[in-house]
């Protein structure tokens, strides 16, 4: 309990969140922590709405023109939350094959996958992000999770799979080259400026929603690295 309080008075300024934690099974593949023991508590660490987004375009990775400035600042801040603790962190960016982040989630929170492939949460829809995985080795006294249905289960008219102007999400997955073509058009401005269409469509946690700045940040990202370049 001391580690999660302490942990939740330093998230307050850095606009994180913990999204819960789960007890790491022995089929969970985790690297040993940096003193050789074995994690057994994984706390999953998150951003929903805008609170994220003041601290960080309020640092110095934000302004100092190098690639990869949310990864960067993700890392310092987080890396020094878990040194007190003996922790090491695993962060949604690293790792090939990729950590399994989405996954994690399903036994944190009660998100579910969405037809976007993007987890949703009852609270903040699709507006909210995984920022790292904090692994110590206590075992944890967490809250149960408690279940909640998918927001989609009664959903109207599932507004996120029609918005998408190149249909981008069809049964057989995201078609991540239709997007990305896109973006680099005309037409794609609004996408690349404002966010992705489809998930701004989705009415649950709209109040959670994204600044445009925010948004532009996040998409001409993923713009730049499918174009292989360095954001
Ligand atoms: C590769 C990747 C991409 C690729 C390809 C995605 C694709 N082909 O679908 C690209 C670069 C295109 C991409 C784009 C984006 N991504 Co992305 N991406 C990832 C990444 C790094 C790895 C995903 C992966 O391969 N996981 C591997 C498998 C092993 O992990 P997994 O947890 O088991 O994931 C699977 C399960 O969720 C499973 N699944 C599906 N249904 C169910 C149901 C149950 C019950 C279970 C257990 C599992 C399950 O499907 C997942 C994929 O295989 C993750 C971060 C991460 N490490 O998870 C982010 C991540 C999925 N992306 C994320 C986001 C937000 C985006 C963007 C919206 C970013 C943006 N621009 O704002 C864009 C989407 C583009 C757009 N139009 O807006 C978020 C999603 C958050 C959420 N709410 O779920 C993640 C988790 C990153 C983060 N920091 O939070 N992404
Ligand atoms: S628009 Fe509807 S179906 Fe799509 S993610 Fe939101 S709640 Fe789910
Ligand atoms: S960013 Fe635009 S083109 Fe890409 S998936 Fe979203 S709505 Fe479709």
């Amino acid at each position: 309990m001391q580690i999660l309080g302490q942990i939740w008075m330093q998230f307050n300024t850095l606009g994180l969140l913990l999204r819960g934690g789960m007890h790491l099974a022995h089929s969970d593949t985790v690297p040993l922590l940096p003193d050789g023991r074995a994690a057994q508590t994984l706390l999953l660490v998150g951003n929903a709405g805008p609170a994220l987004w003041r601290a960080f375009s309020a640092s110095p990775e934000y302004a100092d023109g190098q690639a990869h400035p949310l990864n960067r600042w993700t890392r310092r801040q987080l890396d020094a939350v878990a040194a007190p603790f003996y922790g090491t962190v695993l962060y949604p960016f690293d790792a090939a094959p990729a950590w399994p982040f989405q996954r994690w989630a399903t036994r944190c929170e009660p998100v579910h996958p969405s037809p976007l492939g993007l987890m949703v949460h009852p609270q903040y829809g699709l507006w909210h992000a995984y920022r790292g995985a904090i692994l110590v080795a206590p075992l944890l006294a967490l809250a149960a999770l408690v279940p909640a249905a998918s927001p989609c289960q009664t959903c109207a008219g599932y507004p996120c799979l029609s918005r998408c102007p190149v249909g981008a999400f069809t049964p057989g997955g995201y078609n991540v080259a239709a997007c990305a073509a896109h973006l680099a058009l005309p037409e794609g401005q609004d996408c690349l400026g404002a966010g992705c269409l489809a998930r701004r469509a989705c009415p649950v946690g709209a109040e959670f929603a994204q600044a445009p700045t925010q948004n532009a940040f996040h998409m001409r990202a993923f713009r730049d690295a499918m174009a292989g370049a360095k954001p």
